[in-house]
């Protein structure tokens, strides 16, 4: 649900970078002779040559889309370069993109507060730096401008009678009477054009910016002037760029709110919005949402930049839709291993790297029963905590499958053991780390760290005919333990239904719960006193130390194997090597720049992103029509298909955290319960039958 903030009062630089066809761009780093050529990235599939995923500009201009399969981009552009996702344990391997992603992050957060929003997107607050740049070399005064801050696009700024563009851009930033909002923007694009080229420098990616007064704004300019180029929104043009922005293209509202906004309010642009009080709109949607899209339709929006440089959850999944839907216990076994690995192994790097460690790990799975009359049923997520070592992960995982199965089949629904079908397939799989923090300060080794986590679990692992719940390794003092059910797809914080907090535990040697499981509970839950520490400290002592070595060796192994994905050419190579994409990146950008005004009055120069995932699916869908007519899509999925145009069981929730943030937004829509606003208005009601006289409020 959108959260109101009041907007700061003072004035802010927010920047919005979003990388250009990022995954393209990582793989024309690996293989420069495919710069400036249309190329696409394919996922892992062989039907039809794969689903593209992510286009180059080159090939955009070709009328290849993000929802083609690679044969038909082929038809459309013969001399495309298709090039596959990388492949690990038979599933795609995302590693190269994060870490480039990465890359991209450390370089941004040279110059103020940064948050990583997703795998190719970032948010930056500059007013710091900006304010500084103000009072000691104020852009007034600057004589020479960087060229790239001259390509800006600044909103409002009008180009329309034949004058030098760049020159207007140089006396808009040189201007003396500007007020105090305007001169810190203008401080703004020679920062973000700064950075922009030193990210081009360092990793030979491409990005574009917006850059505005706060998020909202920002995220909005960032798409409108693609790829390599930064739009600005000085506060006197907020209101021309809102008032015909189409609704659905506002963050958080591509989804059911945007939807009842249209069919109940009648509101198709953000400016529509204007005419509605904000007691009104409190009214129909709630205190919060109503004046949350009050603000919105103003431009204000105080949502803060969160100093966030690193990833709240890794996760690892994989999807098995129509015929290819696990069957059996020891399929399910199998696939769980392989994402245990790869979970393993982002975890043990972020530890290495970040001194991170995670505590929850949770199983989120997609299921049918072929012959069942409870069809509306979920597979119940599981969530226990987490311990580190391969081994431990993929035995907590295959238990918690365990008893979310049984959960799911019900006691009576079958035997599910080994290799034989039960009457139930799986169609995704994923397994997520939460509740990552850092190695708590004053913790003097990272061993030291694991010895206190790792302690006196050894007799207790949780055991799928009788669940027990093994707390005592994971969770700092202070943490919950235990078995929780999660609700597929919500944030974990929001998901707990059944928490067991340390205090509950207390000192006893177990405590049943009330469904009969055993909570297995240590004394080291005790709020983390060292006194419970010491107390256990000798008598786990030997099975630490063996524990210890195996987690050592396992860590070692796979610091050992870890991918190095750092480009290999050097800069001066890029620029030598480049000229094509060079060449391609300038004319794309002056085709552009000619089209700004139009952009600009019609608000039609919003790139369209929000709807690539459901295009992506929908041919997954078309893919899996064509190949089965499986019976175990419901009919609650059949709806969901056709308002969202793609197939819930081909989103892996483990990467929602890293897609892009409107991508996100749709799919949290989505999962999130079905709230009932606080007047219910009928479906297709109009706004002046709501507000109308007779109506009582
Ligand atoms: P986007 O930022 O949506 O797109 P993009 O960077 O490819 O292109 P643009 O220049 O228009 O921003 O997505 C970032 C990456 O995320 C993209 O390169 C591939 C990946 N991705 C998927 O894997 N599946 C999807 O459905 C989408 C939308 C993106």
């Amino acid at each position: 649900m959108p959260v109101a903030k009041p907007e700061s009062c003072d004035s802010r630089v927010i920047a919005h970078i979003d990388m250009d066809c990022f995954y393209v761009q990582v793989e024309q780093r690996k293989q420069p002779q495919l710069r400036g050529l249309p190329t696409a990235v394919v996922q892992y599939n062989e039907w039809k040559g794969g689903a593209l995923i992510a286009v180059s500009y080159e090939a955009r201009k070709f009328g290849v889309k993000r929802s083609m399969r690679g044969e038909e981009a082929k038809e459309v552009c013969p001399q495309i370069h298709l090039v596959q996702v990388p492949v690990a344990r038979g599933k795609a391997d995302l590693n190269g993109y994060r870490n480039a992603g990465s890359e991209v992050v450390s370089i941004l957060a040279r110059r103020g507060r940064c948050e990583r929003a997703s795998i190719d997107e970032v948010y930056l607050d500059l007013t710091d730096a900006a304010e500084t740049m103000l009072a000691e070399a104020p852009p007034q005064h600057l004589e020479a401008i960087d060229e790239e801050a001259l390509k800006s696009h600044i909103l409002g700024l009008n180009n329309e009678d034949g004058s030098d563009v760049k020159e207007n851009v140089r006396n808009w930033i040189h201007r003396c009477n500007a007020d105090h909002r305007d001169k810190l923007l203008a401080c703004g694009i020679l920062i973000v054009a700064e950075l922009r080229m030193q990210v081009l420098k360092e990793t030979e990616f491409t990005c574009s910016a917006g850059i505005a007064h706060n998020k909202m704004l920002a995220k909005l300019a960032s798409g409108m002037n693609k790829p390599a180029q930064q739009t600005v929104v000085p506060f006197s043009s907020v209101q021309g760029l809102l008032n015909s922005l189409p609704i659905r293209k506002m963050k958080q509202l591509g989804g059911k709110l945007g939807m009842s906004l249209q069919i109940d309010m009648g509101v198709n642009t953000v400016g529509d919005l204007l005419q509605f009080s904000e007691e009104k709109l409190q009214e129909r949607y709630g205190l919060n949402t109503g004046t949350w899209l009050w603000n919105i339709a103003r431009g204000i929006n105080g949502e803060a930049v969160e100093g966030r440089l690193l990833p709240k959850s890794h996760g690892s999944g994989k999807t098995f839709p129509g015929p290819r839907a696990l069957k059996t216990v020891s399929a399910v076994q199998h696939w769980l291993n392989q994402l245990c690995e790869e979970l393993s192994e982002r975890l043990c790097s972020d530890l290495d790297q970040n001194k991170r460690i995670a505590h929850t790990l949770t199983l989120h799975v997609r299921a049918y029963k072929s012959s069942d009359s409870d069809s509306q049923k979920k597979f119940p997520s599981k969530s226990c905590p987490l311990r580190y070592g391969t081994a431990k992960i993929q035995e907590d995982a295959f238990n918690l499958f365990q008893a979310g199965l049984r959960e799911y089949i019900g006691l009576y629904g079958g035997k599910s053991e080994g290799s034989h079908y039960s009457g139930w397939g799986i169609t995704s799989l994923s397994v997520s780390a939460s509740k990552i923090v850092p190695i708590p300060s004053g913790t003097c080794s990272i061993a030291k760290y694991f010895h206190w986590q790792t302690s006196s679990h050894f007799s207790s692992i949780q055991s799928p005919e009788n669940l027990r719940m093994d707390a005592t390794h994971l969770s700092p003092p202070g943490e919950e333990s235990w078995i929780e059910d999660t609700i597929p797809g919500l944030g974990l914080q929001e998901q707990k239904i059944n928490v067991w907090k340390d205090e509950d535990l207390a000192c006893f040697p177990s405590k049943k719960k009330e469904d009969g499981l055993t909570e297995d509970t240590s004394p080291l839950l005790l709020s983390g006193t060292q006194g419970c520490l010491e107390q256990n400290q000798n008598k786990q002592q030997r099975e630490f130390s063996k524990d210890e070595s195996r987690f050592k060796s396992e860590y070692r192994e796979q610091k050992g194997t870890r991918l190095n994905n750092k480009g290999t050419s050097s800069i001066l190579k890029f620029f030598k090597s480049c000229n094509p994409s060079g060449a391609s990146l300038s004319q794309e950008h002056d085709k552009t720049v000619q089209g700004t005004d139009a952009q600009l009055t019609n608000g039609a120069g919003f790139q369209s992103r929000g709807h690539s995932l459901a295009e992506l699916n929908e041919v997954e869908v078309a893919e899996e029509n064509e190949r089965s007519s499986c019976s175990y899509i419901r009919d609650q999925d059949e709806r969901r298909r056709e308002a969202w145009s793609y197939n819930i069981d081909e989103i892996d929730p483990s990467v929602i955290d890293e897609l892009p943030t409107e991508i996100q937004d749709e799919i949290q829509a989505w999962l999130q319960p079905r709230k009932r606003p606080n007047n219910i208005v009928k479906r297709g009601s109009t706004i002046s039958h709501y507000f109308s006289p007779t109506k009582k409020s």
